[in-house]
């Protein structure tokens, strides 16, 4: 047997002293120093005592190190579980004892606090590179002999928020992945002359999954950003032939004189996904540089479920066609009937993409994937007469900012446990930056006065930073229907526009 995931992303690459990572200082790691540290890695985890199927929890800045950890993960077998380094200790907390992750790989200022939380062994890892956990691995074996795994063996955990409050573990096989890459990698034309320009975080599918992968499998290299800021990326994208990126990262670069036609000469393909790219950012685009930026549409569940052609019309405002491999209808939202093309309905997709479930919660995971392999995404949608899928909404609670999600019922949850509060709403409304940002709606209790800062600092205790509502106001009641539900489209209405500038 052999193991699908090691094989086809860094096995390939062995012995190779090309480029893999660009730093921006001009050095680089090769395809095999990579693959050597991802071995000593290996070799460190299985000492610590962890066995194959074994969960790693990882919270660490973007750092060569980092990712060397999802190499070593694979070949020996264990389950990848990155963490946004933006979550608090009561979070990460939660993701580790869900889990039964067996180490958690942290930054050293933050392991003292989760020592006091959690009885997993804990190791350091810092955005040096430098930590207690490279100190273990450093006198390890450059090499490991691979674990075979069976292309349905899971190979990441990614949790993935829901309208419950409670996060959920997006189980990954490594089918999942490698079929998705592979697709990708064809579609896109990536070859291992590519160059990409990568400043997305490596904790999400779209640095990891979609980003890292599609390098891995092309052959191809990176240039390798700490994350996204728009000085560097101009500087950097003359050295690139393609980036990746969330509608802010375009936005951004808009937003800056120096981003010019000349600037991004070189790059051949520029993506975006992650939330929806407005058609006007997508012509401004176009009229300052000529390149058309292609859309694409997946979810921590299913990897990628659609894009625009390379060769064809990229159509703004549509996410572009079902990957080869991936069949996608659109449904009603009460009956689950395929509708026909042009009606608005629910978007669920099956294909080799699709994961296998969420971690120990099996009737969550039978409310979403069907028994014939559908999953429902939440998402509403619509297939125009030329086949191009347009998302129209969400059938889902869910606010995307920057790229990142974030489900109002989690805040909700934390707001209405502060002192004085009665009940909140959560809304998502417009937002030039970030596409679109929470807004806290509080009903106080009755004869209370509410510290309106207070309760936004005691809620950044619990609830990662870019989750806070970036305002919170109070109102007498909240409008419900005439069923008691609160209506939240009446309030997204009200505060429409109190980011407008
Ligand atoms: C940072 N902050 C944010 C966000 N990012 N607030 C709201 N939304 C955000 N996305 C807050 C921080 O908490 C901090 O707040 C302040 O902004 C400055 O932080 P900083 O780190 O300097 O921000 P930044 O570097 O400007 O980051 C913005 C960013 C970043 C570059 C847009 O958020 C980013 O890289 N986003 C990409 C997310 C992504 O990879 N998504 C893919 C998910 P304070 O001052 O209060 O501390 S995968 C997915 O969605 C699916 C599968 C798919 O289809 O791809
Ligand atoms: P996540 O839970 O991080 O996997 O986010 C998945 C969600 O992001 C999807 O269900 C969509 O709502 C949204 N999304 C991803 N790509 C796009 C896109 N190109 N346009 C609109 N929404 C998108």
């Amino acid at each position: 047997m052999t193991n699908l995931l090691y094989d086809t992303f860094f096995g390939v690459h062995a012995g190779k002293e090309t480029p893999f990572l660009r730093m921006t200082d001009g050095s680089a790691v090769t395809h095999a120093g990579f693959l050597g540290m991802g071995s000593r890695f290996a070799n460190a985890i299985r000492e610590i005592g962890l066995v194959p199927g074994d969960r790693v929890a990882v919270q660490v800045a973007k750092s060569p190190e980092a990712l060397a950890v999802y190499a070593a993960c694979a070949q020996a077998g264990f389950v990848f579980l990155p963490l946004n380094t933006a979550y608090t200790a009561d979070e990460l907390t939660y993701f580790v004892e869900n889990s039964g992750a067996k180490l958690v790989l942290c930054d050293a200022a933050d392991q003292a606090e989760l020592s006091k939380r959690l009885q997993t062994r804990i190791e350091t890892l810092n955005k040096d590179g430098t930590g207690s956990f490279t100190e273990l691995a450093k006198d390890q074996p450059n090499a490991f002999a691979t674990v075979p795994r069976a292309p349905d063996d899971l190979a990441a955990f990614l949790y993935t928020s829901g309208t419950t409050g409670r996060s959920k573990g997006a189980m990954l096989t490594q089918n999942n992945l490698v079929s998705n890459s592979l697709t990708l990698t064809k579609l896109w034309h990536f070859t291992e002359t590519d160059v990409l320009l990568h400043a997305l975080p490596i904790f999400h599918t779209h640095g990891l999954f979609v980003a890292t992968n599609v390098v891995l499998s092309s052959g191809a290299s990176m240039i390798f950003m700490p994350g996204f800021d728009a000085e560097t990326v101009i500087d950097q994208l003359p050295h690139a032939t393609a980036m990746m990126g969330v509608p802010t990262f375009y936005t951004r670069l808009l937003d800056n004189p120096r981003f010019t036609k000349e600037t991004s000469a070189q790059i051949r393909l520029f993506i975006s996904g992650s939330a929806p790219l407005l058609e006007e950012t997508h012509k401004a685009f176009e009229e300052r540089t000529g390149h058309r930026i292609l859309e694409r549409y997946g979810m921590t569940e299913t990897n990628m479920n659609t894009s625009n052609p390379y060769d064809g019309e990229r159509r703004a405002g549509t996410v572009g066609f079902p990957l080869p491999d991936v069949e996608l209808k659109i449904t009603d939202a009460t009956t689950g009937a395929r509708l026909p093309d042009g009606e608005i309905g629910q978007i669920e997709v099956r294909g080799p993409n699709v994961f296998q479930g969420y971690w120990q919660m099996p009737e969550k995971t039978a409310e979403e994937l069907r028994e014939d392999g559908f999953f429902i995404t939440g998402d509403l949608g619509q297939i125009d007469a030329d086949g191009y899928v347009h998302i129209v909404g969400r059938n889902k609670d869910l606010i995307i900012s920057g790229g990142y999600n974030i489900y109002p019922k989690e805040i909700e949850l934390v707001l209405d446990d502060q002192p004085g509060v009665l009940e909140s709403a959560v809304i998502g409304v417009p937002h030039a930056d970030f596409g679109e940002t929470p807004v806290g709606v509080l009903v106080a209790e009755a004869g209370a006065t509410l510290d309106l800062d207070g309760i936004r600092e005691a809620v950044s205790q619990s609830l990662a930073r870019f989750k806070l509502p970036r305002k919170l106001v109070l109102v007498e009641a909240l409008p419900r229907n005439t069923m008691g539900k609160v209506q939240k489209n009446v309030l997204r209405d009200m505060y429409a526009d109190v980011f407008k500038t």
